[in-house]
C-alpha cells in the first residue's frame, strides 16, 4: 500500500475516504487525503485499505474484487447503490441496501420470470436469485431449504421475504387459490403485529418463520407460518412517537359507522393504550380526560403519532379486509377478531384509585362505569364480575398444610393496573395467536416433500436506552448468532481444512455462555424476572440486585457504572446492567423490567375469561395453562422450536442481510459511517468473518496457482538451460563465421575501389554514364 497508490482511511460520515499514504510509523500511517491536499491526519495501520485502481467501477459479486476489505465492499455497495442497483452478492450472502422507493421494474412479473431457474451469478443479484437457488438446491438435494434474512429495524427484511414467497409462489405455484393466499396472509399479518416505532413506520414486532411446502413434483403445496415472541409491552404503553399495532387505529379509522358504533370506537385519542406514545398531550396524570370522550379533540388530531402523514389508517383497513376476504376469513370471524381488539381498548380505560378504606385496597374511578361497562359486553363477560376480578385476587388459606377456604384480597392500585395490563396483554397475544392459526388453516396441506422456510428476524438492537424489549430481540439474535456460529462457520471451516487449504481459521466466539446467562433454569435473567414477578412486592431494583449477586464475575455481565464497555455510566448499578454481546456490549435499563414482564394473570382473572358467555373468546383461552412457567416457556420454547426446526431438517443456508441506508428513512442517501458501522459490529459481523475468510480463502487460492506456475516455468527453465547453452554456441560460432565472412567482403570491396582509385561517387557516376551510353546505342 506505501507505493503511493490510492488506499481507503477512516472517515467520520462517510466511513471510508480516499488518500495516500506519505508517512509509515510504527502503528499508524499518515495520510493524505486526495480531496483535500495538505489536510493530514493519522489513522491506525488496521483501518486503511488498498483501494481499487478504479473505484467507480463496481461488481456484482464482492468477491471478485480484486482487494477484498470492508472499504472496499462498502464502496462497492456505494457505487451500486447510487445506481438503483440494491442488491450485491458477498459469495452466496446478499446484501439488500433499502432503497426507500419503488425502483422500477425490480419486482416486475417479467423480472420474476427472467430469475426461473437461472443459475446464480448469471442474472444481476436480486432476492430472487437466492429464492430460485434454494428451490433448485431443494429439488436437486431433495433436502429442504431455508433463507435467513436478518438486519436492523426498517432494513428491509420484511419486504424481501414478501419479495421471496410472492417469488416462490408465482414461479412454482399450481396457480391455484393458495399461491394468493400465502402473500395475502402478510397484511393480515402485519395489521397485527406490526407498528409504528421511530425506526420503522411499519416494524414487525414479532418474530417469525414462514414455510412454503412443496410436494413431491416440486410444486407449491401449503404453507406454515410460525411466529415468536410478539412484543406485548407496546399493547399497553408505546415509546415516544411511536404506536400500538396498526389494528387499533385502523378499526377507530376505518371500520364502517355500525360497527364503530357497535363497539363504542371512536377516535385513538380516547384510548389510554393508544395515547401512551403521544407524550407530548397525555401523561397518566390526564387519564381521567380521556374517560369517556366519544368525541374528537381537534388539538388531538393535529399532528402526532396518532396522525400519522404517511399512515393512512382508512385506507389501510379497506387492504386489510380485503386480504382477510382473499384468505378466506367469513364476516363473523372478522368481527369477532375486531370485538376483540375494541374489548381491550375499553378495558385499558378503565382506572383505579384508593377505596379510602381500612383495606388498603382500590375501586373503579368514577368515570370508568362505561369503560367497564362496554369491555365486560364485547368480552362476554359479567360486569360486576370482571370489577370484582379486576380490584381483588383470590388466596386460598392453608390450614395445616391444606387448602382452606378461598378469601378475596383487595388489590392496591398500582396492582390492580398490572392486573388490568396482564389481562389486555394475555387477551391480545391469544388474539395474535388465533390470528396466525387462523392464517394456517387457510392455506392446509396433507403432506409435502420439502419446504422452504424464510426467517425474518428483527436485526441486534443497541440504542440510547435499551430495554426490555431490546433484550428480549438480542437474546434472539444470540440464538441465531449460535446457530450461524455452528451451521455455517463450523462446517466450511472443516470442509476448507479438508481442501487442504492453508485458511486461517475463523475465531468465531462461543456465545453459549451469553445464552445461559439469560435463560439458564433459576439463575437466567429471565428466571430471576419470572420470579421477582412472583413477590409480594416486585421491585426493578431488587430483580436488578438479584441478577449481579447472582453472576458477580460473570465474563458477560457487568454493573454500568464501573464498566468501560459502554458509555452509559450515568445507569446506577441498580437500575441496569451490561451483557457483553456477540455484536457488542448493551447497557439495559431495569426500570419497568417487572412491569413489562408482567403478563402473568392472577387465577380469578384468568378463570374469569376462560369462562366468557362469548364462545371465541372462551376459545382463545380455551386450552390454556395458566402454571406459573407457561410465559416464560413459551418465550424460550416457541424459539427453540424453530431453532429446532433448523437443527433437524435444513441443510443448506442463504443469507439475506439488509442494510439501511440512513436513519431519514429517505431514498438516495448514502450514510456511509452509519452503514459501515451496520457491517461491522451489528448483524453483518459474520459476513466479515466470512469475508475476510472468503478473501483468505481466494489468496490461497490464487497463491496455490501462481505456485503451481512458477514450478512449471521453473522446471521448464532448468531443462532449457542445457539446450540453450548448446544454441548460444552456435550462435556464438555462427556469428563469428559471419563476422569473418563480413571482414572478407570489405576486404574485398576496397581491393576492388583502390585497383579502380575511384571513390564509391565517382565509381557511381561512372556506372550510371555507361547505362546512359547503352540506352542510347539502343534502336528505336
Ligand atoms: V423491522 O425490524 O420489522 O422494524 P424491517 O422488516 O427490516 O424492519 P421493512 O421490510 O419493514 O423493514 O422495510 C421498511 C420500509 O422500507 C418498508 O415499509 C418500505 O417502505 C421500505 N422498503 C424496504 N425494502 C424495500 C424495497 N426493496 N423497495 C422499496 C423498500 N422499499
Ligand atoms: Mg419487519
Amino acid at each position: 500500500m506505501d507505493d503511493g497508490k490510492p488506499v481507503w482511511a477512516p472517515h467520520p460520515t462517510d466511513g471510508f475516504q480516499l488518500g495516500r499514504i506519505i508517512d509509515i510509523s510504527a502503528d499508524s500511517l499518515t495520510i493524505e487525503p486526495l480531496n483535500q491536499r495538505g489536510k493530514n491526519f493519522q489513522a491506525p495501520v488496521n483501518q486503511v485499505f488498498p483501494a481499487e485502481d478504479d473505484v467507480n467501477k463496481h461488481v456484482e459479486d464482492n468477491c471478485s474484487l480484486m482487494y477484498l476489505n470492508e472499504a472496499t465492499l462498502l464502496n462497492n455497495v456505494r457505487v451500486r447503490y447510487s445506481k438503483d442497483k440494491i442488491y450485491t452478492f458477498v459469495a452466496n450472502i446478499l446484501i439488500a441496501v433499502n432503497p426507500y422507493f419503488e425502483i422500477p421494474k425490480l419486482y416486475s412479473p417479467e423480472t420474476i420470470k427472467q430469475y426461473h431457474g437461472r443459475s446464480l451469478g448469471t442474472l444481476p443479484p436480486h432476492v430472487y436469485a437466492i429464492a430460485d437457488k434454494a428451490y433448485r438446491d431443494m429439488k436437486v438435494l431433495k433436502m429442504s431449504q431455508s433463507i435467513i434474512v436478518s438486519g436492523e429495524s426498517g432494513a428491509g427484511k420484511t419486504e424481501n421475504t414478501k419479495f421471496v414467497l410472492r417469488y416462490l409462489t408465482t414461479s412454482y405455484g399450481t396457480g391455484q387459490d393458495i399461491d394468493e393466499r400465502i402473500v395475502e396472509a402478510n397484511p393480515l399479518l402485519e395489521a397485527f403485529g406490526n407498528a409504528k416505532t421511530v425506526r420503522n413506520n411499519n416494524s414487525s414486532r414479532f418474530g417469525k418463520f414462514v414455510e412454503i411446502h412443496f410436494n413431491e413434483k416440486n410444486a407449491v403445496v401449503g404453507g406454515f407460518v410460525s411466529h415468536y415472541l410478539l412484543e406485548k409491552s407496546r399493547i399497553c404503553t408505546q415509546g415516544q412517537e411511536e404506536r400500538n399495532y396498526h389494528i387499533f387505529y385502523r378499526l377507530c379509522a376505518g371500520a364502517p359507522e355500525d360497527i364503530k358504533e357497535k363497539f363504542h370506537l371512536s377516535s385513538p385519542d380516547c384510548f389510554r393504550y393508544l395515547s401512551r406514545g403521544c407524550t407530548r398531550y397525555f401523561s397518566t396524570k390526564d387519564s381521567d380526560k380521556l374517560i369517556p370522550q366519544n368525541r374528537k379533540s381537534p388539538e388531538h388530531l393535529k399532528a402526532g403519532p396518532l396522525k400519522d402523514p404517511l399512515l393512512d389508517d382508512h385506507a389501510d383497513f379497506n387492504r386489510m379486509c380485503v386480504a382477510m376476504k382473499k384468505i378466506g376469513l367469513d364476516d363473523t370471524e372478522k368481527l369477532n377478531m375486531f370485538r376483540v381488539v375494541a374489548g381491550v381498548l375499553h378495558l385499558g380505560n378503565i382506572d383505579f384509585e384508593e377505596a379510602g378504606s381500612t383495606s388498603g385496597g382500590c375501586v373503579l374511578k368514577k368515570t370508568c362505569s362505561q369503560p367497564l361497562e362496554f369491555c365486560a359486553e364485547l368480552l362476554g363477560l359479567d360486569e360486576e364480575d370482571l370489577r370484582v376480578s379486576l380490584t381483588t385476587r383470590v388466596m386460598h388459606t392453608t390450614a395445616g398444610g391444606a387448602k382452606g377456604t378461598a378469601i378475596k384480597v383487595p388489590l392496591k392500585v398500582e396492582q390492580a393496573s398490572s392486573a388490568r395490563d396482564a389481562l389486555a396483554k394475555a387477551i391480545y397475544s391469544r388474539l395474535f395467536d388465533h390470528v396466525v392459526t387462523r392464517i394456517n388453516q387457510c392455506f392446509p396441506f396433507d403432506s409435502s416433500a420439502h419446504f422452504i422456510g424464510v426467517l425474518d428476524i428483527a436485526g441486534f438492537e443497541y440504542f440510547e436506552h435499551n430495554s426490555f424489549e431490546q433484550f428480549c430481540i438480542n437474546y434472539c439474535n444470540e440464538k441465531l448468532q449460535q446457530f450461524f456460529n455452528e451451521r455455517i462457520l463450523k462446517e466450511e471451516q472443516e470442509l476448507y481444512q479438508r481442501e487442504g487449504l492453508g485458511v486461517n481459521e475463523v475465531h468465531y466466539v462461543d456465545n453459549q455462555d451469553c445464552i445461559d446467562l439469560v435463560e439458564a433454569k433459576l439463575v437466567g435473567v429471565l428466571d430471576i424476572l419470572d420470579e421477582e414477578n412472583r413477590l409480594p412486592q416486585p421491585s426493578d431494583q431488587h430483580f436488578t440486585e438479584t441478577v449481579h449477586g447472582k453472576h458477580k464475575d460473570h465474563f458477560r455481565l457487568t454493573v454500568p457504572r464501573k464498566s468501560k464497555l459502554t458509555v452509559h455510566r450515568n445507569v446506577r448499578d441498580d437500575e441496569g446492567f451490561i451483557i457483553r454481546h456477540f455484536a457488542g456490549a448493551v447497557c439495559y435499563e431495569t426500570t419497568r423490567f417487572v412491569e413489562k414482564n408482567n403478563d402473568a394473570l392472577h387465577t380469578s382473572l384468568a378463570s374469569l375469561v376462560s369462562e366468557s358467555k362469548d364462545k371465541f373468546i372462551g376459545e382463545l383461552f380455551e386450552n390454556s395453562n395458566h402454571s406459573k412457567d407457561t410465559k416464560q416457556k413459551a418465550g424460550k420454547l416457541s424459539f427453540i422450536s424453530v431453532g429446532n426446526k433448523f437443527k433437524v431438517s435444513l441443510k443448506i443456508t442463504y443469507f439475506v442481510r439488509c442494510v439501511k441506508p440512513n436513519l431519514k428513512m429517505v431514498s438516495h442517501h448514502f450514510e456511509g459511517a452509519q452503514i459501515l458501522s451496520q457491517l461491522q459490529c451489528s448483524v453483518l459481523r459474520n459476513v466479515y468473518l466470512f469475508i475476510s475468510w472468503i478473501d483468505g480463502l481466494v489468496k490461497a487460492r490464487n497463491l496455490k496457482k501462481r505456485m503451481e506456475k512458477l514450478n512449471e516455468v521453473v522446471s521448464g527453465l532448468k531443462e532449457g538451460k542445457q539446450e540453450m547453452s548448446k544454441h548460444m554456441q552456435e550462435l556464438d560460432s555462427s556469428i563469428n563465421a559471419h563476422i569473418l565472412k563480413i571482414k572478407v567482403c570489405m576486404r574485398e570491396k576496397e581491393h576492388v575501389q583502390r585497383i579502380f582509385l575511384k571513390t564509391p561517387e565517382e565509381m557511381e557516376l561512372q556506372l550510371q554514364a555507361e547505362r546512359e551510353q547503352e540506352t542510347a546505342r539502343q534502336p528505336v
